[in-house]
């Protein structure tokens, strides 16, 4: 189950998937300590995640499946869903400025949460631990 509370505890290569987003290095260099903390709440199709970094706190709900809206943390906006594939839930995600897909995964590996994220061939992950 992906419910509880995850702390991000180290990254992968998230500094080139953000540059590749097109964040400036400052930005990147607060990014990469933001001590973000999702809290995932999932109810059969229905998931409701509870987002903290030190950027901002962010409750978000959504159905497998289906469409929704979300900012992300620089304020860059994109509209896409999650869907279950097997044991890990993907994510396609449309930038609205400028139509380019973000795609991203959650899996659970060893009692981690792992997410991984890619961008205009840029992959990157992020590995959060349990709380
Ligand atoms: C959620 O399930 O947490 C909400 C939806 C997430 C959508 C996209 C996640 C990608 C986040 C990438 C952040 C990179 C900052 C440049």
């Amino acid at each position: 189950t992906f419910n509880g509370a995850w702390k991000v505890d180290r990254g992968e290569n998230y500094d080139k998937f953000m540059e590749q987003m097109g964040i400036n290095i400052m930005k990147r260099k607060l990014a990469e300590h933001d001590n973000l903390k999702i809290t995932i709440t999932q109810t059969g199709d229905q998931f409701h995640i509870k987002e903290s970094s030190t950027f901002r706190t962010k409750e978000i709900d959504f159905t497998l499946g289906a469409q929704f809206e979300y900012a992300l943390a620089d304020g860059t906006e994109v509209t896409g869903s999650w869907n279950m594939e097997g044991e890990m839930l993907k994510g396609t995600f449309t930038r609205k400025d400028n139509s380019k897909v973000l795609t991203t995964t959650r899996a659970l590996v060893n009692g981690e949460l792992v997410q991984s994220y890619n961008y205009e061939g840029v992959d990157a992950k992020r590995i959060f631990k349990k709380e």
